[in-house]
């Protein structure tokens, strides 16, 4: 790795996220892989040298071979492996498969996966090396569905709700309210344990305060947690841990094996929180 910048090669694209508006992440690449709009977003996928497969939605970097691990396993694995015994898992969003990728690896009996854009499902099944197996495991099922409304008029009951959403601003701000934690809350079954990705510590600090407000008024226990994720925001992302039962700080399961950031240790710290986030959550 060389820290010179190197001339854009003639035929070369270039994929930008913007932070703020001069500011941001980019990567220059000549194997775009797709590029399209679906009836919910524009969704671009392109082969990166250092990154791998990397999935852009809207102009957000949403998924990148390389470190998908960090947020995967930081959004799936604390809440698994503080409940004693998840059989039923529900996954809203997360249509690459890389939230499902990290549920399957738990002796669970069944997830079902819900997403709103099945054009996300098919890039993915496409271009990330895992989806396909993974919707190969008999446990895993697909729903493509408007998170929000399958939470709203779903009956079904589970041990397990992770929310793979992206951004608490813009198209996505739905899964980050008050109205969608409500419902979440009743497909819970008791002693259930909800984890959702709550955002950048650096460019959504401003949401953390009324989150924290509501997400404790609906749940006894409310926690925030953070990880880093190198091509998100910032690089600090944080999560929240809900339940009304379960002590984040209980871990009552070993980690799978073969894990690239998670253990027993990360999760522990991953509790501990800096001062900027505690200032803002109280
Ligand atoms: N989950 C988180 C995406 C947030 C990214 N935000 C950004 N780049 N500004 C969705 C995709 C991972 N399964």
């Amino acid at each position: 790795m060389s820290n010179t910048t190197p001339k854009k090669p003639a035929g070369s694209s270039e994929f930008r996220e913007y932070h703020t508006p001069t500011s941001g992440l980019f990567f220059r690449t000549g194997r775009v892989l797709c590029s399209r709009s679906s009836a919910f977003q524009k969704i671009e996928a392109f082969n990166h040298d250092f990154f791998g497969t990397v999935l852009f939605l809207d102009g957000l970097v949403q998924t990148t071979e390389k470190d998908e691990f960090y947020y995967h396993e930081m959004l799936v694995h604390p809440a698994l492996a503080c409940h004693p015994a998840p059989e039923r898992v529900l996954i809203i969003g997360g249509g690459d498969g890389g939230a499902l990728k990290q549920v399957l690896l738990h002796p669970v009996k069944h997830v079902t996966l819900v997403e709103i854009d099945p054009q996300v499902i098919e890039v993915s099944r496409e271009y990330f090396p895992w989806l396909k197996a993974c919707l190969k495991d008999k446990r895993a099922e697909l729903v493509v569905a408007d998170g929000n409304e399958f939470m709203a008029q779903s009956q079904r009951l589970f041990d397990i709700i992770l929310v793979d959403s992206s951004d608490p601003v813009g198209p996505s701000a739905v899964l980050h309210q008050k109205g969608f934690f409500r419902h979440l809350k009743k497909r819970l079954n008791p002693g259930g344990v909800a984890a959702c990705q709550s955002g950048s510590l650096l460019l959504h600090a401003p949401t953390f305060r009324a989150k924290s407000k509501f997400l404790k008024d609906i749940f006894r226990v409310a926690r925030f947690y953070t990880g880093p994720v190198p091509t998100y925001p910032g690089g600090i992302w944080v999560y929240n841990f809900l339940s009304d039962a379960v002590d984040p700080l209980d871990i009552k399961r070993k980690p799978a094996a073969g894990l690239g950031y998670y253990n027993a240790d990360v999760h522990r710290a991953a509790f501990s929180l800096p001062n900027n986030l505690k200032k803002l959550i109280g």
